[in-house]
């Protein structure tokens, strides 16, 4: 079996009660270690991560996921981290502490016989976004791509690096509380085939000739398995502070969407 999941948010100042956050997040990765020959993370685990020149007394936190990762990862499941929005800023930390290889940008992988593309989610625009938006949401996109291309600027990915860890995290922790509660004021629920930018863009592939079985992303913080015309689907994971909700792949490629009780 091959696991997704996504949008965790370790750390946000906006979930209550983190340590049972952070334990059912291990329970939910233990539950998944029972099958598992791959977890993929898939962007956002951490609400604010960011690893700095000198030593940051706030990851200890993060001491038990860590540890579960490496008990994973000595089992022998191939554990995967995507990059997402809130932490993109790991040079090598995350990989040492848990032994998951990191992918930084998206990435297409074959496995039991279909094609995955998959990707956080952040950035991913059909490339006539700028038309089929009204003005409004399109000043909004863009707003968000350049602050995105500011987070992934080396300078400023140097400057900030070189900022005590209680500064620096002071200021990304509640930088990542406020867009995290403009959430819960204001969701943003699935927009409709028409307007959801993960669905156009997958269909955009698909009329390219690029063909992908699943296309997987999280990001949105919503739930979503929707099979576009050429026979693709498209999948959200949803999140894993609210919903819990993760995908598995078995081996003979059927990918199916679930919910974790604990
Ligand atoms: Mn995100």
């Amino acid at each position: 079996m091959i696991y997704f999941l996504s949008d965790a948010h370790l750390g946000s100042l906006a979930i209550e009660r983190s340590w049972a956050h952070q334990k059912k997040l291990i329970d939910l990765l233990e539950e998944m270690s029972k099958d598992a020959v791959s977890i993929y993370m898939m962007g956002d685990m951490f609400d604010f991560w960011m690893e700095y020149y000198t030593h940051d007394h706030g990851k200890h936190q993060y001491s038990p996921f860590f540890k579960e990762l490496r008990k994973l990862n000595k089992q022998g499941i191939h554990l995967h981290f995507f990059t997402g929005n809130h932490d993109l800023w790991t040079f090598g930390g995350i990989e040492k502490l848990s032994g998951c290889q990191i992918h930084y940008e998206p990435c297409n992988i074959t496995r039991y016989g279909k094609s995955l593309y998959l990707s956080h989610g952040d950035g991913v625009l059909p490339s006539n976004w700028q038309e089929i938006y009204p003005k409004k949401i399109a000043r909004k996109i863009k707003r968000f791509m350049r602050l995105r291309e500011m987070f992934r600027s080396p300078f400023l990915q140097f400057c900030f690096r070189c900022l005590p860890p209680a500064w620096g995290n002071k200021f990304g922790y509640n930088w990542a509380k406020r867009s995290r509660l403009k959430e819960l004021d204001n969701p943003c629920p699935y927009k409709g085939e028409d307007q959801e930018e993960l669905v156009l863009f997958a269909k955009e592939q698909e009329q390219r000739g690029v063909h992908h079985d699943y296309y997987i992303f999280g990001h949105r913080h919503i739930e979503l398995d929707l099979q576009i015309a050429s026979g693709s689907r498209v999948v959200i994971l949803g999140d894993c502070f609210k919903q819990w909700t993760y995908a598995k792949l078995d081996n003979k490629g059927q990918l199916t969407m679930h919910n974790f009780e604990s």
